[in-house]
């Protein structure tokens, strides 16, 4: 499957306005993946031993933002070299952060679903079924890239 320039700019430029919103995005975004999945909220450490409500627990948002600008950089890489080049050591690094985490596949589907509702009620001016399609392709070719790694190799 071919990425094209049109899917890039697509996933880039709606980023571009969702980024100027980032605070209240990422609260969204997790507020989204726990409500389809509340069991997933006790295997991120910072959640779950914290006295602080959620909505204020200083780590959400960055890390919230930390899949989207990976996501939009995966976009760009597969407009430009066909494929994820995201340094094998930073995909070995996360691979093994997402397994001793307990994240299994189905919360991959999980927080795809909850991306891309969150994009569509960031941008609902924008949103189209080319807009879906690209930041899914971007996601599941990142994702495949992030579980290559997450095996434990011996
Ligand atoms: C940690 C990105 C999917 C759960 C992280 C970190 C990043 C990241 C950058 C921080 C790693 C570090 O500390 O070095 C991503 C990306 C994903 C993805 C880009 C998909 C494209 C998922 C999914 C889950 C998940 C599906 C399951 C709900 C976690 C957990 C941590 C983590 C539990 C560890 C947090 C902690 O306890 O510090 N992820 N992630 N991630 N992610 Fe993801
Ligand atoms: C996955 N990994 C790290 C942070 C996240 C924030 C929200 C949703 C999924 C995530």
């Amino acid at each position: 499957k071919v990425f094209t320039e049109e899917q890039e700019t697509l996933v880039v430029k709606s980023w571009g306005v969702m980024k100027q919103n980032a605070a209240e995005l990422g609260l969204k975004f997790f507020l989204k993946v726990f409500e389809i999945a509340p069991s997933a909220q006790k295997l991120f450490s910072f959640l779950k031993d914290s006295d602080i409500p959620l909505e204020k627990n200083p780590k959400l948002k960055s890390h919230a933002m930390s899949v989207f600008v990976m996501t939009c950089e995966s976009a760009v890489q597969l407009r430009k070299a066909g494929k994820v080049t995201v340094r094998e050591s930073t995909l070995k690094r996360l691979g093994g952060v997402h397994f001793k985490s307990g994240v299994v596949d189905e919360h991959y589907e999980v927080v795809k679903f909850a991306l891309l509702e969150t994009i569509k009620e960031a941008v609902p001016e924008m949103w189209s079924a080319e807009m879906k399609n690209a930041w899914e392709e971007a996601y599941d070719q990142l994702v495949a890239a992030i579980k290559s790694e997450t095996k434990p190799s011996t």
